[in-house]
């Protein structure tokens, strides 16, 4: 049986509410199979836009093998290229973020525009024609600030119904106004879909996260309380009524709220601002704002976490004060970055508006468990003993949901192949 046809074994037997089985998470050929049809065809979420605010400020990004450069350009458009030059393909910045007046090869000095124009060589001859050798580009699209790339030859329109149904919930928070106040680069020693696997659910919050469960609610995360014992029950039904009301009084400010769940999209994403525990405020230690400054009109500093979550590899959470957004990028079958980037108000100045500590404390320590949590399971992943074990049906519906987008994405690539070959 040859690799590809026990890969597409793998996915027809795939059975729904139980884990994937142990090749998805250690296989070499199920990683570059993820590489091209999840990370070489949807839109993966990179950067943000206050990373590069200036014409000229760029960020480069790995997604497998491609090297991304995402840069702001002379009319402030972002812009997305290929970080290989067209002369012998030698990368053009390293990873990153730089800033520059051309994109200037290290190797042979050929010389590019913001706008990917090769503008200047030496000793190519009359005859060469520079228009030939641009860049080349790559789909780009921020959304609210958030910015996603694309490295399909056609990339996937529905990113137009997220971008309209999300801008008005993330807008208020104007990200593009904020700056970087802190950014970790975390390698989790596991598979990337282990990593977010693990952010679709919260059923391992209470017994691992200390510090984020004073913020959050367990029941904010996809919880379906049918067979809640007595006790759990009222605590599940308070949680209902605090959002019903919380979500009355946010939308009555025109802060949109309620969840929309488009998880089977190709482009999939969910949001819903969730009530925050204590004060409401922020997702620290003492649930108040971290931060003095507001972000954008904000009119109330009590409007929990506005999150966001898309498929395959973000999750974010805009408060009153501070942004923190995760993009998830696969290294190796059992290496994965998260890089987490907290932002505040542009004009927000550490120690005067902001303590750092008290803005990060909560999501490092919160990443660092997670990361524990990351590599036990791919350990688990790799023994003989694993198979693939049941969800919890009240727990575990939106890990189910983040399997079930893979498992069909992965399908209809296959089924492409199949059809373009017959
Ligand atoms: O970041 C999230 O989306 C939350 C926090 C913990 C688990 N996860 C559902
Ligand atoms: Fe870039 Fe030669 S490889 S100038
Ligand atoms: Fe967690």
């Amino acid at each position: 049986m040859s690799e590809s046809v026990s890969v597409d074994a793998l996915i027809a037997r795939r059975k729904p509410g139980y884990s994937l089985e142990a090749p998805f998470y250690t296989s070499q050929s199920v990683f570059d199979l993820d590489l091209k049809a999840i990370f070489g065809r949807h839109w993966i979420y990179v950067a943000v836009e206050p990373e590069i605010p200036e014409p000229g400020d760029c960020v480069t990004v790995d997604i497998g093998r491609a090297s991304v450069i995402i840069l702001r350009d002379d009319d402030l458009q972002v812009r997305a290229f290929y970080n290989v030059c067209r002369h012998r393909g030698a990368r053009l910045t390293p990873e990153g973020a730089s800033s520059v007046g051309n994109l200037v090869c290290p190797y042979h000095q050929w010389t590019y525009g913001l706008d990917g124009k090769l503008l200047f060589t030496e000793h190519m001859g009359a005859e060469f024609d520079h228009s030939c050798h641009g860049l080349k580009p790559v789909h780009v699209r921020s959304v609210g600030g958030l910015i996603f790339v694309c490295l399909a030859k056609e990339a996937p329109t529905d990113i137009d119904a997220l971008a309209a149904a999300i801008e008005p919930y993330i807008l208020p928070h104007d990200l593009r106004n904020c700056k970087i106040a802190h950014s970790t680069d975390l390698v989790e020693l596991g598979n990337w879909k282990l990593t977010m696997e693990n952010n679709r659910e919260c059923y391992h919050c209470v017994g691992n996260h200390p510090e984020l469960t004073v913020p959050l609610f367990e029941y904010g995360f996809g919880f379906a309380p049918d067979s809640l014992d007595d006790n759990r029950r009222v605590h599940a039904e308070r949680y209902d009524q605090l959002l019903a009301e919380s979500h009355a009084r946010w939308e009555s400010m025109g802060l949109p709220s309620r969840e929309i769940d488009r998880l089977t999209d190709i482009t999939g994403f969910r949001t819903q601002r969730l009530p925050i525990d204590g004060s409401g405020e922020s997702q620290t230690k003492d649930t108040r704002v971290a931060s003095r400054k507001t972000l954008g009109n904000l009119p109330d500093r009590s409007l929990g976490g506005l999150s966001f979550w898309t498929q395959p590899n973000s999750w974010h959470h805009f408060m009153s004060d501070h942004i923190v957004t995760f993009s998830v990028l696969p290294l190796t079958p059992d290496r994965t970055l998260v890089r987490t980037r907290w932002l505040v108000h542009k004009d927000a100045v550490e120690g005067v508006d902001y303590n750092l500590q008290a803005l990060t404390e909560v999501w490092t320590a919160t990443n660092q468990q997670d990361a524990d949590l990351v590599a036990i399971a791919q350990a688990g992943a790799t023994s003989p003993a694993y198979e693939p074990g049941p969800y919890s049906p009240h727990t575990e519906g939106l890990v189910e949901k983040f399997c079930a987008w893979y498992i069909d994405r992965l399908s209809a690539h296959r089924g492409l192949h199949r059809d373009l070959s017959a």
